[in-house]
């Protein structure tokens, strides 16, 4: 009784170290696959790792999410969750080692942890009280589960003997019955331990995903017909590898700070007009509906977009004019600011101005022939054309206000991001790939530009530093809509050969070969790519 230490007597054994972070380990991944699967129930954005995430998201300094877009680009949210994990993972494996020593300790940080998770999850702008269930559930499954893991690989039965009841300080070696713990009989226990608990976290975890995914399927909403529609979009270029004239809704780019997108049910959602307005007015989504409806076929581009980059998709959106929607409510004569704010609070803002210049802004709930997908905006969203994504195209859109610049202040503009952004006159090429090796002879070199609300007029290539040369464009969409164009270049002389790409907007501008970084602006710069000829 005097006399803890027990490495000459028989009975419990301290699990060596290795063993006691594979228990942490082990006992926070169940914790947070039980908290991910009641998360789904309640609310997938409330998932412990999740709402961390999240959090970090809102919290990293624009030049870090910069660095990060740059060198991650899409793969940029996977690897925050993956970083998350590691962090959390390793601090587990700590905690398991504390937890074998001093086991009430290990406990109390491992609850600290998911304490930790579940006030940043209670810190987001939307989460409600319900959104603290998950984290207090990965707590309470982590400890138990690290708890009895430690029990096992301390050679105590797995099932806790009830003849000893009534020992008041609790330690896992306090049913130890001396004489029962061979080597043997731990090394069973731990493996039955890990089973059951790699068991219950891989189960927990699926069922959640399952879960979230069943709940957060779009079902049958009949679109309404447009009053008035661009006529169908031309035949796109038949070349291999061009990027396809209208991007299809699975393949068209995402970006923004969520790391799971909202879930929003349409038949409560409803969008509020406030601010400086004659009458405030909220609408539901049916009345939305109702309202004249217009199809247009619009280039989205996101102000990430390096020379070159992939942040820009093409597509016919089924919207309402956001001009009708704010001669509703009747603009005052002070708001110089259109903030539009997304059912998590995201802000985003618009000069009132340009948006509502004449342009086709709208209020959107149909993409490419069907409803918004969850990822671009479900239910309703806007998009306005000719200004990058971050200062016009609010997802999940949910209010209007109309304010000032200098009343208020939305996400973007908060971290240093400029609060005008007209997109830069842009121009790609797809094919060839960069580094490729093509034979000599002819080789089609293609991509898209865009330039929207002026419209793209002429595209010219330059080879390995030569005379630009115009080059063949394809089928004219309007000018808030790309342009894919294609050259046939003859090429004998092997070896290495580059190419660069311009273009000219109908206004006559042509797209300046300075360089410049994403931030705060938009990038801008010359796209060149280089391959090698056989
Ligand atoms: N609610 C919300 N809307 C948002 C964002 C966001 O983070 N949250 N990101 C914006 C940015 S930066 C861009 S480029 C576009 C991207 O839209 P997409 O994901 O449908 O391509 O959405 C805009 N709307
Ligand atoms: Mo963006």
């Amino acid at each position: 009784m005097a006399d803890s230490t027990d490495s000459a007597r028989p009975g419990p054994r301290r699990p060596g170290v290795l063993l006691a972070a594979a228990g942490g380990v082990l006992a926070t991944l169940v914790g947070m696959a039980v908290g991910h699967l009641v998360a789904s129930i309640t609310d997938p954005a409330a998932s412990p790792v999740l709402g961390v995430g999240s959090t970090v998201i809102d919290l990293t300094p624009t030049p870090v999410k910069e660095w990060a877009v740059a060198n991650f680009g899409t793969a940029d949210k996977p690897i925050l969750i993956g970083s998350v994990l590691v962090v959390t993972l390793l601090l587990s494996a700590a905690i398991g080692v504390v937890a074998a020593r001093r086991l009430r300790l290990g406990l109390a940080l491992l609850v600290a942890l998911a304490v930790v998770a579940g006030v940043l999850v209670l810190l987001r702008p939307t989460s409600g009280p319900l959104d603290v269930v998950p984290a207090v559930a990965t707590a309470v499954v982590g400890a138990a589960a690290l708890w009895w893991f430690l029990r096992a690989a301390s050679g105590l039965p797995l099932r806790p003997a009830r003849t000893h009841g009534g020992s008041g300080s609790h330690d896992v070696m306090d049913d130890a019955t001396p004489g029962t713990t061979s080597g043997g009989a731990t090394r069973r226990g731990v493996l039955i331990a890990t089973g059951v608990l790699a068991a219950a976290a891989a189960v927990s975890g699926a069922v959640g995903q399952w879960v979230t995914v069943a709940r957060t399927r779009i079902g049958n909403i009949a679109l309404p017909k447009p009053v008035d529609a661009d006529p169908p979009l031309p035949d796109g270029l038949d070349i291999d590898g061009i990027s396809p004239f209208r991007t299809p809704n699975d393949e068209f780019y995402r970006v923004d700070v969520n790391l799971s997108v909202p879930v929003v049910d349409h038949e409560s959602w409803t969008l509020t007009v406030d601010g400086d307005v004659e009458n405030e007015l909220t609408i539901t989504f049916d009345e939305l509906l109702e309202m004249d409806m217009v199809e247009r076929d619009i280039t989205m581009t996101c102000v990430s977009n390096d020379v070159g980059g992939q942040y820009v998709g093409a597509a016919r959106w089924l919207g309402v004019p956001l001009t009708d929607i704010l001669d509703r409510a009747g603009v005052g004569d002070r708001a110089d600011q259109l903030l539009s704010t997304a059912v998590d609070g995201f802000t985003i803002s618009t000069p009132l101005d340009v948006a509502t210049d004449g342009r086709d802004a709208l209020v959107v709930v149909g993409m490419n022939g069907e409803p918004l997908p969850r990822d671009h905006g479900f239910p309703v969203r806007m998009i306005i054309p000719g200004i990058y994504g971050y200062v016009g195209s609010t997802k999940w859109l949910t209010k209007l206000t109309l304010t000032t610049y200098a009343d208020d202040v939305a996400y973007w503009t908060e971290r240093d991001w400029a609060t005008d952004a007209p997109v830069k006159i842009s121009s790609r090429i797809d094919v060839p790939k960069s580094g490729a090796e093509v034979d000599a002879g002819e080789v089609v070199i293609a991509g898209v530009a865009w330039a929207q609300t002026r419209g793209i007029a002429k595209v010219e290539i330059q080879i390995d530093g030569g005379a630009w040369t115009e080059v063949e464009l394809g089928a004219d969409a309007g000018v808030d809509y790309w342009r894919q164009w294609f050259y046939r270049w003859q090429v004998d002389e092997p070896g290495r050969h580059s190419f660069t790409v311009r273009a000219t907007d109908v206004d006559g501008e042509v797209q300046t070969d300075v360089q410049m970084r994403p931030f705060p602006e938009g990038s801008s710069g010359l796209h060149t790519r280089a391959v090698m000829v056989a």
